[in-house]
């Protein structure tokens, strides 16, 4: 009996260690060839992994939807300052010959009123027909030329100018003498920039300018 344990357990022990050595094997193996699946079986999840991750990039499609939303409410300003009152502008007419201001920029629809604050006669005159310099007399195409006729002093002409673009100007009696204005009309929706410093600047330009007349 104890030569056959002896044998059992020599047996047992022998059969365990090649049990150890060959799970050791196989689990080299078997580990080898696993990787390799699971490598395969990854690859071949990636592509599966990949349509989540264009359904990921879908979510910030929806967010780029949200920019085209902003969009529209950038557009509804302009509508706001669309459905806000004309602005009426005045220009001056002053001796001996100036339009103060005499470069504006408006909203299209918005009014001008010319005001005679001289002692003289002047006119604000858009007509080709009668200027002497073509360049003085300036309107974009489909605009109406338009004259206030001779305004005493302080008499007011108005105008609205219902087509946008570039329009030049001038005082009749004093187009040569160098009486002349410009008017940029914005298009629709646009609004004219804060030009307060420009206006002021454009001031001291025209005062040096009648300074060297006087
Ligand atoms: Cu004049």
């Amino acid at each position: 009996m104890r030569r056959l344990s002896v044998v059992l357990v020599s047996l047992l022990i022998f059969a365990l260690l090649a049990a150890c050595a060959s799970t050791e094997s196989s689990d080299d193996s078997a580990t080898d060839d696993s990787s390799d699946d699971v490598v395969a079986a990854e690859s071949s999840l990636t592509p599966d992994e990949a349509d989540p991750t264009p359904t990921a990039t879908a979510e910030p499609d929806p967010t780029a939807t949200a920019e085209p939303d902003a969009d529209p409410e950038e557009t509804a300003t302009p509508e706001t300052a669309e459905n806000g009152d004309p602005v009426e502008h005045i220009v001056e007419i002053q001796d001996p010959h100036d339009f103060d201001p005499d470069e504006l920029v408006i909203a299209l629809g918005d009014t001008i009123t010319f005001i005679n604050t001289g002692r003289i006669n002047h006119t604000a005159t858009l007509d080709p027909e009668i200027v002497r310099n073509p360049d003085n007399a300036v309107l974009p195409e489909g605009a109406e030329p338009w004259d206030s006729g001779d305004l005493d002093p302080g008499d007011e002409f108005s105008i609205t100018l219902e087509v946008p673009g570039d329009y030049v100007y001038f005082c009749r009696p004093h187009e040569v003498l160098g009486q002349i204005g410009s008017i940029t009309v914005l298009e629709e929706g646009e609004t004219p920039p804060e030009s307060s410093d420009d206006d002021s600047s454009d001031d001291d330009q025209d005062n040096e300018e009648v300074d060297d007349y006087l």
